[in-house]
């Protein structure tokens, strides 16, 4: 197994990243699998590549409101699963610049996260809708069409996985240093896929390639190889994400609401609250948060999403410390029930996420002898204690509602 091989130190520090979602799919506004959902034929779905003109599209807009949420690093969809791409690839004709829009739309976005000091990560689907050799898989959205099952036996997987491979080249000396790769296959386990996987897509030959052009590249684990990084999507792992009983780098990836391409009816999206409180929940259990937004057919986000973004920079601002360079705390200190535990091993101080104050006082078992001073974190405040144990006198006037903040953290150094 090809395991670990990129250097994950800015990774583990930065901790929070923004995920892209843009594609064709932005036009239907109803999910980014409805080509698949809704069985559309390339000739339905053809209406999109035809009227493709995000006019509005300002990706210095998009890097400025992460960098205003504490984002450190961007993972930016290059081709989904409808195959379409959007910088100006060689080796297709269904790509951004043949769309009205009339020009290569990634360029601009690496350089805008990047001028603004943020790293580049690059999403590519293993899966392809439209490549004429993808052959058919049992989400494919023209999977049960049987003249195109019978035509796709025709298909050769060869030229797919030779055209998979000139792409990511492509992507990897094209476009200057690239921190993270995030390949996606949706689907492993799922009965009756004919054979795709990591023989399929060469991902062995793939990854030697890859360590060859950018060593210092970060890869995710959905090559079917191992990886770098582990990836559990749309959920919240109980503790320390582990692979062979070992802890690893991990990183959960989640939308704000259902869907990951724009969705403009979707109603269900979580609160600035619930957010920040899953990334320290992330940090709390050693990983990272990558939060996603998906920009619609004009080139602009949502306003729902831009709300959230700029909520999460509120707190960010005076919590960021308790997040960056942060992770699990030493298994000495217990956590209290509903705290989260962050813990910053360069500084050795401890961050005490209050999320309710239903107590009369917290225990904080594991801390007596250790706690030299502890203090608010948003104002600096000093909270007195006494041999770990801080009282609800001490701090309620700190935890009241209107306060604005969605935890009360407490900073503690601590000594060893
Ligand atoms: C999944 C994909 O199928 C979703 O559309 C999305 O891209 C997510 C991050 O990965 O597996």
């Amino acid at each position: 197994m090809l395991r670990t091989t990129g250097d994950s130190g800015w990774f583990t520090q930065d901790r929070f990243g923004l995920f892209i979602h843009w594609g064709l799919y932005s036009m239907g506004a109803r999910h980014e699998w409805m080509q698949a959902r809704e069985r559309l034929s390339p000739e339905k779905y053809g209406k999109y590549f035809n009227r493709f003109d995000p006019d509005l599209y300002d990706p210095n807009l998009w890097a400025e409101l992460a960098s205003e949420a504490g984002m450190k690093y961007m993972v930016a969809t290059t081709k989904h699963h409808e195959g379409f791409c959007l910088w100006d690839s060689a080796h297709t004709a269904y790509k951004a610049t043949n769309t009205p829009v009339g020009r290569d739309l990634l360029s601009p976005m690496i350089e805008a996260f990047r001028e603004r000091g943020m790293r580049i990560g690059l999403y590519h689907s293993l899966i392809d809708w439209h490549h004429p050799h993808y052959t058919v898989d049992p989400k494919h959205p023209l999977r049960f069409d049987p003249l195109f099952i019978e035509a796709s036996k025709r298909r050769d997987f060869a030229q797919y996985r030779a055209y998979l491979h000139a792409q990511t080249k492509e992507l990897l000396t094209g476009f200057g240093k690239i921190d993270l790769l995030f390949y996606d296959f949706s689907f492993p386990e799922e009965g009756g896929l004919p054979g795709k996987g990591k023989e399929d897509w060469g991902s062995e030959e793939l990854v030697r390639m890859i360590r060859t052009l950018q060593p210092q590249i970060l890869l995710n684990d959905r090559l079917q190889t191992g990886g770098d990084i582990t990836t559990p999507e749309q959920y919240m792992p109980r503790e320390w994400v582990k692979v062979d009983g070992k802890r690893v780098v991990w990183e959960t990836c989640h939308t704000f609401s259902g869907s990951w391409g724009y969705y403009r009816d979707e109603e269900s999206w979580k609160s600035v609250d619930t957010l920040v409180k899953m990334l320290i929940d992330a940090v709390s259990k050693g990983g990272n948060l990558l939060l996603n937004i998906g920009p619609n057919a004009r080139g602009e986000i949502d306003e729902r999403a831009v709300d959230r973004l700029k909520g999460i920079g509120k707190w960010m601002k005076r919590h960021g410390r308790s997040i960056y360079g942060c992770t699990a705390a030493p298994e000495t200190f217990e956590c209290p029930q509903d705290c989260r535990l962050t813990y910053n091993p360069s500084t050795n101080r401890m961050y005490v996420h209050v999320y309710s104050w239903p107590y009369k006082s917290i225990h904080l078992k594991g801390f007596a002898g250790k706690v030299e001073y502890a203090q608010l974190l948003n104002d600096a405040s000093e909270i007195r204690f006494k041999e770990g144990v801080v009282a609800s006198s001490m701090v309620n006037g700190a935890y009241r509602e209107g306060r604005d903040e969605s935890t009360l953290s407490l900073s503690i150094p601590v000594k060893k």
